[in-house]
């Protein structure tokens, strides 16, 4: 029940927020999924500017970096569009459009029912699953990433940008795994790895569960949750925009987190 604490003096009007069922459930499952938060216009808007930005008709902004996939990068698969080509778009917080996925205010109320009031952005992607690459993402636990503690106060938010069932590699999680702490990852002995992703070796696949979403459905999750995504069979794309959330009490070593060039501060 403690990390109820300040729930209920929550009460800023226009804010959606969790029920407490909603907020129990996060805390023992590590992840909540939140069915059509985010609207049809915005997710057009976004999904539109993402495609700008990749096919070039639209500069990036200050700091944007577009991850091309590891196929690409290694000649292994030629891309029939500049979109066919892209794993991912990092960095969202300079661009105009994009980052206002991260100052919703129905998706700012839901994590503040989570972490309290005081909320920083770490960290932004679209992340966007072509068909034709392999493009599978080991399953990992995103706080392998931050250096921020506790755990706790930080929250990754993935919302569908386009349908993403199981068939074109939806996020899978395993339920409850947020409770064993941080454990060693390794880079996977696959042919193709994206950059910098990392994995766990010793999971249970069998408690798996995929969590098939539609445009707009929002997953929260634990940063300790075991989460991951298979390929794309589909012969559509797989896209999703994301940022995490820390709440202002995060501590890290070192210098100021919150002076970090890509922390913004939501609200
Ligand atoms: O979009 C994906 O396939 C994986 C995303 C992921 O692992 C994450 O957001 O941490």
């Amino acid at each position: 029940m403690s990390h109820l604490k300040g729930y209920e003096e929550l009460a800023i009007p226009l804010l959606k927020h969790l029920s407490q069922d909603q907020c129990e459930s996060y805390w023992s499952q590590g992840f909540l999924l939140l069915p059509g938060l985010i609207e049809p216009g915005l997710l057009a808007r976004f999904n539109q500017r993402f495609v700008d930005l990749v096919n070039g008709t639209v500069p990036l902004a200050e700091g944007m970096k577009i991850m091309q996939d590891v196929m690409v990068v290694k000649g292994a698969v030629t891309p029939e569009s500049p979109t066919h080509g892209v794993n991912k778009l990092l960095c969202l917080e300079e661009d105009p459009v994009l980052f206002e996925f991260a100052r919703q205010p129905q998706l700012v109320g839901v994590v503040q029912s989570l972490l309290g009031k005081d909320l920083y952005s770490l960290s932004s992607n679209v992340f966007n699953k072509p068909p034709g690459v392999d493009g599978r993402h080991p399953l990992h636990q995103d706080l392998r990433y931050f250096k921020l503690r506790p755990a706790d106060q930080i929250i990754g938010v993935w919302t569908a940008l386009l349908p993403a069932p199981r068939q074109a590699g939806c996020l899978a999680v395993i339920p409850g795994s947020h409770k064993q702490g941080l454990l060693a990852h390794e880079a996977p002995d696959w042919d193709y790895v994206n950059h910098g992703f990392f994995g766990l070796n010793d999971v249970d696949v069998e408690t798996r569960v995929h969590v098939e979403m539609a445009p707009g459905d929002t997953l929260l999750f634990h940063p300790l949750l075991i989460h991951g995504s298979g390929r794309n069979r589909s012969s559509d794309f797989r896209r999703a925009i994301s940022v995490h959330f820390a709440a202002g009490a995060c501590e890290a070593q070192g210098k100021d987190w919150r002076q970090n060039p890509f922390t913004r501060h939501i609200v």
